[in-house]
C-alpha cells in the first residue's frame, strides 16, 4: 500500500488508488493495517464518528440525509481497502486489461448493492435498527446516479457488477455530469423537464484524483514541421485547452473482494488560459472562459435517438476518449516505457456504441504525434486494440458529425480520419475494382450538400470485433445496416446478447422472491444463473405456487402504496399489473398500448368485459425533451387515463396510471409487482431490450413480437409460456407497400370503435385537437412504426392473457418457468461472451493482505 496523504476518514482527496497514477517521487510503504472489522459495532462505530465529526451533528432524525451519508463512507472505508489490493493486483500483474468506453454509465443507487456484494446486509441492518432507524428510509435518502438515458446506460452499469464479479481486469470511464437525466414532472398530462441536480448534497462514493487530470485540447490548427530525425510530422497547435479531472467510483465485485473502477472524468479550466486573459485585464472575459470549458461536462444528453448533431456533445465525446486514452497511455508509458508494439495484446477498448468512437483518430493522433510511430504502426495497434458494439437499427440514431464542425473543433483529427479514409477506400477499390458505388456507400465521409463522418464506419474500420446486442440484432446488422462491411471482413461481426445483473435485478430489488428461490435451490444463482432451472420442476407444486403468488402480492402492494403517493391513484392488488416502462418512443408503441386500453375501456361499457380479469395497465418513461410525438404519446396516455380512472363503471375493473419520473429506482419496485410484460415494438427496430429481461426475472409474463431479446427469451421460455404476437421484420418489410390503415380499422369493429372514440374528441372534450397528430399517426399509411398493422394481433394476444390469467395455477406455473428459464439473461453470460470472444481476459489473482 502506499501512503495517502489525505487518506483519512471521509477525505475527498488525491490519494493514489483506482490503477496507478504515482505522481514523481517513490512513496512511503504504508504498515499494514488490520483491515476494518464487518461487525454491527464495527460499523456504527464508524458511522456515528462520520455523523458527529465529519458533518457535524448531534440528533439523529429519520428525515435526515447525514446518517446515508456517514454509511455510505463507513462502507466506502471498507470497499477502499479492497480497491487497493485489487488495483495492486492488476498493476503487480501486467496482464491484459479492457477500458470500457461509455458516455452514459446509468448507476441508479449504489448503497443496496455496496451492501449485498459485501455481504453487510444483516450487520448494517441491525446497526440501523440500534439507531431506531430503518434501513430501507435510509436507502430511500440515496439520489439515483442518473447518468445514462435508458438501455444502453443501465447494460454499462449491469456489466460493471458483473464484470467485477467475475474478477475481469476491466476499467470502466465515463462522464461525471453535472446534471444527470431530467426529473420528470407531469402538468396538466404533459410532460415538464427539471433539472437533475444530483450531486447537490455530495456523492459519497466519488474520490477526487486531482494528480491524474489531463489536458483535452480543442480548436486552433494543425500544422506540418520536420522533426531532428527529418521525419515530416504534424503539431496541433493555438489550441483552447481544458483539464479533464477524474473521479473515481469503487465497483465491488460480488463477495469476492475485488473493486473495479468507474473512472468519470469532470471538466475544470486551466489555469493557463485564465491567467492569458486575466493579464490582458479581461477578468469577466476569464470568467466567461472557464464557464464555457467547464460547460461541457455539466449535462447529459436526454435525446437519445433524436437530435443529434450538437456541437457540445461532440466535445464530449471527445473529452471523454481523449481523457481516457491518455490515461491508459500515461499508465503504459510509466511501465513499458514508448515502445506499443505489445499494446494491442496487453489493452483493449470497448466502444458503448459509436458515442466514444472519435477513440479511434484520436489513438492514432497520440501515437503519431505524441511518441513518434509511423501511421502503418500506429494503425496496427490501433485497429487492433478497439472493438465496437452497436446498439441501434434506427437510421436516425447513426450518429454523422459534419466534416465543418469537426474541422472547427478537432482540426488535427479530421486530418487523421481523411487519411484513415483513403487507406479504407483503398481497400474497398482493391477488392471490388470499378465498383465505384459501392466506394461511395463504405466511405467514411458521407459526399453530399455537407459533409458528413459516418461514425459507425469509423468504428468499424477502426476495429477488430464489431458486435450487435441480441441475435435478431447482430444478424440484421449482418444483412443491412453493415452489409458491405460484412461482406468485406466476415470475421469482425459477432453477437453478444445482452443481459442484466441478478444481483441488483432479483437479489436486492426482490428480497421475496430471492428468499423463496434460495430457500428452493440454494444461493448458488447469485453467481450462476443458469442454476434458476433447477426451479422448473416445482412450477406445478401447488404449495410452492401459493408461496410465489404471495410474494408477488406483497411487492404488487409494495407498489401499489408507491402509485397512491405519487398519483392518487388506489389500485386493487388482485388486478392483472400489465406493465409498460421504457422510454418513450414511436417505434417502442406505447401507442399500441394505450389503444388496447381504450378498446378493454369500450368492452365494458358496452357490457361486453364480465370475462375479463380486473386489469392495472401502468406506463412510464421519459420523452426527449425535444421529440415533440413522444410528448404528445406521454399527453395521450394521460388523456385517457383521466377519463378510464374517473369513470365509475371501471371502478375495479380497468385502470391506467402513467407513472411519473421512471426511473432505476423505480424499475426496482416495479418489476418485481409485474404480472406481464409489454415488449411491443415494430419487429426490427428494438435492438435487444433489457427490460424484457428484469421482468421475466422477476416471474412476469412477456406479451411480445419477434424483436430484440424477446426472441431468445422466447425460445429460452417456450412458446407456450409467452404471448407473440405481430408481424415479423419480414413481414414488416414486405407490409410497408399499400400500407392502407384506413382499410384495416375498417375491417374491424373493435378498432373502428376504438378509433370513433378517439376521432370524436372523447379524451380531449376541452382541449380540442390537442391529441390530433397522435391520432393522425394511427392512420397514416406512412406510419413508420406500422401501429394498426400489429392491432388485431395485440388485442388477441392480449385475450389470451386475460383467459390464462383468470386460472391462476396455471398462471403462476408459466411465472416460475419464465424465472427458472431466465438464466441466459444475466450480464454474467454476456460478459463471459465478450470475454471468450473478443477481451481474452485471465482473472485478476489478489495478493495475500
Ligand atoms: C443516441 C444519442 C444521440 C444524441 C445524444 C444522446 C444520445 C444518447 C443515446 C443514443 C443512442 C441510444 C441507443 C440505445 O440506447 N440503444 C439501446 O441499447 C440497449 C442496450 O443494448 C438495447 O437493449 C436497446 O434495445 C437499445 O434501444
Amino acid at each position: 500500500m502506499e501512503v495517502q496523504p489525505d487518506a483519512a476518514h471521509g477525505s475527498n482527496g488525491s490519494g493514489s488508488n483506482g490503477s496507478g497514477g504515482k505522481g514523481g517521487s517513490p512513496g512511503i510503504e504504508l504498515l499494514e493495517t488490520p483491515p476494518l472489522e464487518m461487525t454491527t459495532d464495527a460499523l456504527l462505530r464508524d458511522v456515528m464518528h462520520y455523523f458527529g465529526h465529519s458533518f457535524g451533528q448531534r440528533v439523529i432524525n429519520t428525515g435526515e440525509p447525514f446518517i446515508y451519508q456517514s454509511l455510505a463512507l463507513a462502507v466506502r472505508d471498507r470497499l477502499s481497502e479492497r480497491w487497493t489490493r485489487t488495483s495492486a493486483a492488476v498493476e503487480r500483474d501486467d496482464r491484459r486489461q479492457v477500458a470500457y468506453l461509455s458516455l452514459e454509465f446509468l448507476l441508479g443507487r449504489l448503497l443496496r448493492n455496496a451492501l449485498l456484494n459485501l455481504d453487510l446486509q444483516g450487520a448494517v441492518n441491525d446497526a440501523m435498527e440500534r439507531l431506531g432507524l430503518n434501513l430501507e428510509d435510509v436507502y430511500d435518502r440515496e439520489h439515483d446516479a442518473g447518468l445514462g438515458n435508458g438501455g444502453l446506460g443501465r447494460l454499462a452499469a449491469c456489466f460493471l457488477d458483473s464484470c467485477a464479479t467475475l474478477r475481469l481486469p476491466v476499467i470502466s470511464y465515463g462522464i461525471r455530469y453535472q446534471y444527470g437525466m431530467f426529473r420528470q414532472r407531469l402538468e396538466n398530462g404533459q410532460q415538464v423537464e427539471a433539472p437533475d441536480s444530483w450531486l447537490l448534497d455530495g456523492f459519497p462514493w466519488e474520490i477526487k484524483r486531482l494528480q491524474l487530470a489531463q489536458t483535452i485540447r480543442f480548436g486552433g490548427h494543425s500544422e506540418a514541421y520536420t522533426d531532428g530525425a527529418g521525419h515530416a510530422r504534424y503539431r496541433w497547435v493555438n489550441t483552447h485547452d481544458v483539464l479533464a479531472v477524474p473521479f473515481d467510483v469503487p465497483v465491488p465485485g460480488y463477495r469476492n473482494d475485488i473493486v473495479n473502477t468507474l473512472r468519470l472524468w469532470s471538466a475544470v479550466a486551466t489555469d493557463e488560459f485564465d491567467l492569458e486573459e486575466f493579464n490582458a485585464g479581461s477578468y469577466a472575459d476569464a470568467v466567461a472562459a472557464k464557464n464555457a470549458a467547464e460547460n461541457i461536462t455539466m449535462v447529459l444528453y436526454p435525446n437519445a435517438e433524436t437530435e443529434n448533431g450538437q456541437e457540445l456533445r461532440l466535445r464530449q465525446q471527445y473529452f471523454l476518449a481523449s481523457a481516457s486514452l491518455q490515461d491508459m497511455l500515461r499508465e503504459w508509458v510509466e511501465r513499458h516505457g514508448d515502445d506499443f508494439s505489445e499494446f494491442a495484446d496487453k489493452r483493449c477498448v470497448q466502444l458503448n456504441d459509436t458515442h466514444p468512437a472519435v477513440a479511434v483518430p484520436e489513438l492514432m493522433r497520440l501515437l503519431l504525434d505524441h511518441y513518434g510511430l509511423t501511421w502503418s504502426e500506429a494503425w496496427t495497434v490501433t485497429s487492433r486494440t478497439m472493438a465496437y458494439t452497436n446498439h441501434t437499427l434506427l437510421p436516425e440514431a447513426l450518429e454523422a458529425w459534419s466534416v465543418d464542425m469537426f474541422r472547427n473543433l478537432l482540426p488535427r483529427l479530421l486530418d487523421i480520419i481523411l487519411e484513415i479514409n483513403a487507406h479504407f477506400i483503398k481497400t474497398v477499390g482493391d477488392r471490388w475494382p470499378g465498383d465505384s458505388e459501392r466506394v461511395a456507400r463504405m466511405s467514411i465521409i458521407e459526399e453530399g450538400p455537407t459533409q458528413m463522418v459516418r461514425m459507425a464506419y469509423l468504428a468499424i474500420v477502426g476495429s477488430f470485433s464489431v458486435n450487435g446486442v441480441a441475435e435478431l440484432h447482430s444478424r440484421l446488422l449482418r444483412e443491412g445496416l453493415f452489409r458491405d462491411f460484412a461482406e468485406l471482413w466476415p470475421h469482425k461481426f459477432n453477437n453478444k446478447t445482452n443481459g442484466v445483473t441478478q444481483r441488483r435485478w432479483l437479489a436486492a430489488c426482490n428480497p421475496g422472491l430471492a428468499t423463496l428461490v434460495t430457500e428452493k435451490i440454494g444461493d448458488g444463482w447469485t453467481t450462476d444463473l443458469e442454476q434458476l432451472a433447477a426451479l422448473a420442476p416445482y412450477a406445478g407444486d401447488t404449495e410452492f405456487q401459493k408461496r410465489w403468488r404471495h410474494v408477488k402480492y406483497t411487492n404488487k402492494k409494495r407498489l401499489a402504496r408507491q402509485i397512491a403517493r405519487c398519483t392518487g391513484i388506489s389500485l386493487d392488488c388482485g388486478m392483472l399489473f400489465d406493465v409498460q416502462v421504457k422510454r418513450i418512443h414511436e417505434y417502442k408503441r406505447q401507442l399500441l398500448n394505450v389503444l388496447h386500453a381504450v378498446h378493454l375501456y369500450d368492452r365494458i361499457r358496452r357490457g361486453d368485459g364480465d370475462e375479463l380479469p380486473p386489469r392495472a395497465i401502468i406506463i412510464g418513461g421519459k420523452a426527449a425533451p425535444g421529440y415533440a410525438m413522444a410528448k404528445s404519446i406521454i399527453k395521450f396516455i394521460n388523456n385517457v387515463a383521466a377519463v378510464i380512472n374517473t369513470d365509475p363503471a371501471m371502478q375495479g375493473r380497468l385502470a391506467l396510471v402513467f407513472y411519473p419520473d421512471y426511473n432505476v429506482s423505480a424499475m426496482e419496485l416495479i418489476c418485481p409487482a409485474a404480472d406481464l410484460s409489454e415488449q411491443i415494438s415494430t419487429a426490427g427496430k428494438e435492438a435487444s431490450g433489457t427490460g424484457n429481461m428484469k421482468f421475466m426475472m422477476n416471474g412476469a409474463l412477456t406479451i411480445g413480437t419477434l424483436d430484440g431479446a424477446n426472441v431468445e427469451i422466447r425460445e429460452a421460455v417456450g412458446a407456450d409460456n409467452f404471448f407473440l404476437f405481430g408481424l415479423t421484420v419480414e413481414e414488416i418489410e414486405a407490409a410497408r407497400d399499400g400500407y392502407d390503415p384506413t382499410a384495416i380499422i375498417a375491417h374491424d369493429s373493435d378498432f373502428s370503435r376504438v378509433m370513433k372514440l378517439l376521432e370524436c374528441g372523447h379524451f380531449n372534450r376541452f382541449e380540442p385537437g390537442i391529441l390530433d397528430p397522435v391520432i393522425a399517426s394511427v392512420r397514416s399509411p406512412h406510419d413508420v412504426w406500422m401501429t394498426a398493422a400489429d392491432f388485431r394481433g395485440f388485442v388477441d394476444a392480449q385475450n389470451r392473457v386475460a383467459e390464462a390469467y383468470m386460472d391462476s395455477a396455471n398462471w403462476t406455473r408459466m411465472s416460475i418457468l419464465n424465472t427458472a428459464s431466465a438464466g441466459r439473461f444475466s450480464t454474467d453470460r454476456t460478459m463471459r461472451d465478450y470475454n471468450n470472444d473478443i477481451w481474452k481476459l485471465e482473472p485478476i489473482e489478489l495478493g495475500g493482505r
